[in-house]
């Protein structure tokens, strides 16, 4: 099996969460997000829940950074509508919620890994067109000021955005997440937008001297002999973010689809979105098999397999993350550090979890075999240190090292959290 001494001496272990999905949204003087909107329409929810009590990280922050002791780093992200619950005035309390987490996170010995956007929007934003509004830019830039002017001074490094892909396409053009929309042109409107805030949020923090500057993507592997449906999923999935980023234009397989939907001039933001990156943070969970769909472009659907699944019904294929992290060496970033900033699965069982732990391991094996490679990944985030709000599934689909009970808001670390512990001490009793 593998080991920790596989890995170099300065290569990061760290677990990862987001604040809406952990915080309790209801206090702290936060307002109202697209979440929170979009909950309250019939059947976009499970259960129609939200995030106003989650894990109550809000109080228990101190308790839940215990968990992380034996780790290097924690990845986090501030709330927008917590520190600005208007979308335009700064809550003070939201920014003291932060200031006081940095600083516990530091005095555990963890690097604080931030990202400034996981999906939590002011509602009020929302209502202004959100991402299918260019002004969204200039409203990102303007948070990524406030909050780097408060904790800026002690975190290791910043991610502008989680997962641009769900923020625009899964929730503008498959209706999955909020606003839940299913419209071509909305969608093109918000790909192209949340690159351009995240060009502005990069020119903000450069020009205020902040180090190790960064973007979060998700992919999904795609199994081979899926044809020219496949060919476009992939260039959804996988390309359609990371070509503006490092090559300052979409791939032909996007535009064959979005070109008509695009901004006018989209292309005269290319060169601001395209600035460059210090490190590329990537997320990967699973292996998607598809084929051709009858119907509109981009026409293709998934097709069950036979392959072991997690409890989101997502199948099990490590092999993915090294063919991830080899396709971005060759074909985008070269030698840009990167970072895995999630990977995990969810699963039922607690605390008794093997199939986490195997999860677990399989994905760093193949970590590692990509970097032998010559993937430069720098470290390794577990997705996630607690059981949490998942979204449109609710709090049924539990990722967490450390189990939740909602009701009675108990910790109780999962037998994988133990084994990781152990692996990274490299010594059987270090847990
Ligand atoms: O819970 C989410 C997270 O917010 C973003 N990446 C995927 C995770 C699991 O679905």
């Amino acid at each position: 099996m593998i080991a920790r001494a596989d890995f170099p001496a300065d290569f990061l272990f760290g677990a990862a969460t987001s604040a809406y999905q952990i915080e309790g949204h209801s206090f702290g003087g936060a307002g109202a997000t697209i979440w929170d909107t979009f909950a309250a329409e019939p059947g976009k929810v499970a259960n129609g829940e939200t995030g106003a009590l989650a894990c109550d990280h809000y109080h228990h922050y101190e308790e839940d950074l215990d968990l992380l002791k034996g780790f290097d780093a924690y990845r986090f992200s501030t709330s927008w509508a917590r520190v600005m619950p208007d979308g335009r005035t700064v809550n003070q309390a939201g920014l003291d919620f932060y200031d006081r987490l940095v600083d516990a996170i530091l005095a555990r010995g963890l690097k604080p890994f931030l990202t400034l956007y996981h999906w939590d929007m002011p509602a009020a934003l929302g209502a202004l067109g959100g991402w299918e509004n260019r002004d969204v830019a200039g409203w990102f830039g303007d948070y990524t000021d406030v909050i780097m002017e408060r904790i800026g001074d002690r975190v290791a490094s910043v991610a502008t955005i989680n997962e641009p892909w769900c923020v625009s396409w899964l929730a503008h053009f498959l209706g999955h997440h909020a606003p839940g929309k299913t419209d071509i042109s909305a969608a093109a409107r918000a790909v192209h937008h949340v690159l351009l805030a995240h060009g502005e949020a990069m020119q903000r923090l450069r020009a205020r001297g902040q180090a190790n500057l960064g973007i979060v993507l998700n992919f999904e592997a795609v199994a081979p002999q899926g044809g020219p449906a496949a060919a476009r999923f992939d260039a959804i999935m996988n390309r359609m973010f990371i070509e503006p980023l490092t090559k300052g234009g979409y791939p032909a397989l996007v535009l064959e689809g979005l070109a008509p939907h695009l901004p006018e001039g989209w292309q005269h933001d290319m060169a601001q979105i395209s600035a460059p990156l210090d490190w590329l943070g990537v997320n990967y969970y699973t292996r998607q098999t598809v084929a051709k769909d009858s119907g509109p472009w981009p026409a293709c659907r998934f097709v069950q397999t036979d392959a072991a699944k997690t409890q989101m019904g997502w199948d099990i294929y490590p092999g993915g993350l090294a063919e991830t992290l080899t396709m971005l060496t060759q074909d985008y970033v070269g030698d840009l550090p990167l970072f895995i900033t999630e990977n995990g699965m969810a699963l039922a069982q607690s605390p008794q979890d093997p199939a986490r732990s195997r999860y677990l391991f399989d994905h760093l094996a193949e970590l590692k075999s990509a970097m032998a490679k010559g993937a430069k990944v720098q470290g390794y985030f577990y997705w996630s240190l607690l059981d949490n709000y998942e979204w449109a599934f609710g709090y049924e689909k539990r990722f967490g090292l450390v189990h939740v009970d909602f009701s009675t808001l108990e910790r109780t670390p999962k037998d994988s959290l133990k084994t990781f512990k152990r692996w990274l001490a490299a010594s059987p009793d270090a847990a």
